[in-house]
């Protein structure tokens, strides 16, 4: 009997959730009790901070807060001071970070307690790969939210008015102060009269929520824009290009943030195409930046086919440059060595640059996770690379302390993540690929904060029924059923990943550009091997792994001690990273006990079947979700799993033609032959 009503009271529930399309994000309205403010003086930000506490207020009914901007040294850049009774900040953004922070512990049940929020980075920026024709450089959320194709590209509609005003005010919520409105692969065009005026409006709109606009720029500007015949940065008539151009910028946009810079790297021009430097690139930028306080991100993502490792080259090209930049230029380094893979150690420029501001790159959208497919929250990546530590300067130079000014006095500190956000409805394609954006933000506020803690706010926020309580789902319920489940498997899903693509430290073995699916086998002809699988993977049929060692390409070497030591050493490195070390017999005994390729195998079955649970959790959390969200993400889970198991067959049965050892045998066999998924190149339609 007690069975039967369960049922029906579930039912009842399920029935009630009330549909959602996941526009609203993190920031779902619910209905505000009354609360008084007690502010002086009115600004635009001011203005959306009281807005933001009468529209949401879920505090105490009547309540008086007030808002005060103090001279306060305790406080850092836009930190404030919340109490009980009001916030107390520098800025008018330090209270409007802190409305955020006291609506986000009303919505996620923490109180309102006294504590000083500082913020770890200076510059919390989203860099978007959108292109001027609309489309999105790995984006899988739909075309772009700034730029369009078509006669009224230009155009600036209501629409756009309304959709930017809440990207800035979903960015602001979670402290976000920058944004780089345009691929690194850049336009020209995009410093360009017409487009600086569109830019202009994003940025009028954005202003208020604290957000700096900033530029990706082409380096070889000055001649293709300006006719000069040369863009060498140490040409006089280049370097007085640049300056005009950046005083027309200013003219349009007083507050312009600066630019992003991607310089001979996969094609793009950059100061070596005139025997110039990195530092000589970045500099001449910097000087013309300099007056207006902007500033130049210069990207260590360089690599060419010649050299013989290319998780090498970023340091090697880099090093020799630290003290050498001027003091508004900082480094943009993404967090592996070789590109932004589902695990890579950290690239072992962090802590060593000490003269140099040095930013972390972190990538929102999932290029190599399973696009806006699979469900793969990433915050424990990104907690995993700003827990390293670097021992630069002895134990606990962590990345995280390493670039927040905490070990080095750097004049400036910062940390990008690449945007996962489209016109798609609900901004990033995947339900869950929201928690994403929410933990970059969330995380550039404060790098110490645990996943966990993340994925616990996110989800409060996301999903509690605004009706709860009249619906029947008491707290505690909710908590117990929902909230813990699904809180529980977004923390396994980042590993989960890795097993099934690339476990024990393989890397970079898709099949063709679109770095969805497997493609070990892959090396077409004519392709530079540095973008082929085989080049990372090296299986043979002595083993399998890069041998990184000192024997090997010595990128060990470029890790300060204790690390160089204990990755060149397979029994003291961590399994983790082993196959990015050292290429080992498939016999080679794991410190478990089994033999290497025993391991891979049930590696890649240990992935599957975490799936496989996802999908269980999900399917009972049923009752506790609105239909839309609950079948747009079970449906994603069914596709996620289909093609973990791909993941799984292809790397097995390719690997296995060199380990000629059989597959355990208490592990599911394979259900596809290797030749048809040679065939098929997984996901190669859909995201060519
Ligand atoms: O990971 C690679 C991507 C390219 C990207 C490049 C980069 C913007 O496959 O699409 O180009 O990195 O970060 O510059």
């Amino acid at each position: 009997m007690k069975f039967i009503i369960n049922i029906i009271l579930l039912f009842c529930i399920a029935v009630t959730v009330k549909s959602e399309d996941g526009h609203e994000l993190w920031l779902r309205k619910s209905k505000p009790s009354a609360v008084n403010i007690a502010s002086k003086g009115t600004s635009e930000t001011l203005n959306i901070a009281r807005q933001e506490l009468t529209q949401n207020w879920q505090g105490e009914p009547g309540a008086t807060i007030t808002l005060k901007i103090v001279k306060d040294k305790r406080f850092k850049g836009d930190g404030f001071k919340l109490e009980t009774t009001g916030i107390q900040a520098n800025t008018e953004l330090g209270i409007l970070y802190g409305v955020y922070e006291m609506l986000r512990r009303q919505q996620t049940g923490q109180p309102v307690s006294i504590v000083i929020s500082n913020p770890s980075y200076e510059h919390r920026i989203l860099n978007h790969w959108d292109n001027p024709n609309g489309t999105i450089e790995r984006g899988y959320a739909g075309y772009s939210i700034f730029w369009r194709n078509g006669k009224d590209s230009l155009t600036i509609t209501e629409q756009d008015k309304k959709l930017w005003t809440e990207y800035a005010r979903a960015n602001a919520s979670i402290g976000i102060n920058g944004t780089v409105l345009n691929n690194v692969n850049a336009s020209q065009n995009m410093i360009t009269a017409p487009y600086l005026e569109r830019v202009k409006a994003i940025a009028d709109i954005l202003r208020p929520y604290g957000i700096k606009t900033y530029l990706a720029v082409k380096f070889s500007s000055p001649s293709l824009l300006g006719g000069i015949k040369t863009s060498d940065p140490l040409d006089p008539e280049v370097i007085q290009w640049w300056h005009g151009k950046v005083g027309e910028i200013y003219s349009i946009i007083p507050d312009f943030g600066g630019f992003l810079v991607k310089a001979n790297s996969e094609g793009q021009p950059g100061p070596q195409d005139f025997g110039r430097t990195h530092a000589d690139g970045a500099n001449m930028l910097a000087d013309a930046l300099k007056q207006y306080d902007g500033i130049v991100m210069w990207r260590a993502f360089v690599y060419s086919p010649e050299e013989n490792d290319r998780a090498k080259q970023a340091y090697l090209e880099f090093m020799r440059f630290d003290g050498m930049f001027r003091e508004n230029v900082i480094i943009q380094v993404k967090n592996g060595p070789v590109d932004f893979q589902p695990r890579e150690p950290f690239s072992p420029l962090f802590g060593a640059m000490k003269k140099t501001s040095v930013m972390a790159e972190l990538q929102i959208t999932q290029e190599y996770l399973g696009h806006s497919i699979q469900l793969v929250f990433l915050a424990p990546m990104w907690e995993e690379c700003l827990q390293s530590d670097t021992y630069q300067e002895g134990p606990g130079s962590t990345v995280a302390r390493a670039t927040d000014g905490s070990i080095y006095p750097q004049k400036h500190s910062a940390i990008a993540g690449v945007a996962n956000i489209g016109l798609d409805n609900n901004w990033c394609g995947h339900p869950f690929a929201q928690a994403n954006w929410y933990a970059f933000g969330r995380l550039a506020w404060n790098n110490k904060l645990s996943s966990e803690t993340i994925a616990d706010e996110w989800i409060r926020q996301t999903f509690l029924p605004e009706d709860a309580k009249e619906k029947g789902i008491t707290s505690g319920d909710w908590q117990q059923k929902f909230l813990v489940p699904v809180k529980e498997m977004m923390l396994q899903t980042r590993e989960a990943a890795v097993n099934y693509s690339m476990p024990l430290g393989l890397h970079h073995i898709f099949a063709g550009a679109h770095h969805y699916g497997p493609g070990p086998w892959e090396a077409p002809r004519g392709v530079r091997p540095d973008w082929t699988p085989v080049y990372y993977h090296r299986a043979d049929t002595l083993g399998i792994g890069f041998d990184r060692t000192r024997k090997g390409s010595d990128a060990v070497s470029q890790y300060q001690e204790p690390l160089a030591s204990q990755f060149d050493d397979p029994e003291t490195c961590p399994d983790k990273y082993l196959l990015w070390f050292h290429h080992l017999p498939w016999t080679y005994e794991m410190k478990n006990g089994r033999i290497l390729w025993d391991e891979l195998c049930y590696s890649y079955e240990s992935g599957v079947l975490q799936v496989r649970e996802f999908q269980k959790i999900w399917d009972q959390v049923e009752p506790y979700v609105d239909k839309q969200r609950f079948s747009e993400v079970q449906s994603k889970l069914r596709r996620h799993y289909r093609d973990a198991r791909i993941w799984k067959d292809a790397c097995l049965l390719y690997f296995q033609q060199y380990s000629k050892l059989p597959i355990p045998y208490d592990i599911e066999r394979p259900e596809n032959d290797l030749e048809d998924l040679m065939k098929i190149r997984l996901g190669w339609s859909h995201h060519n």
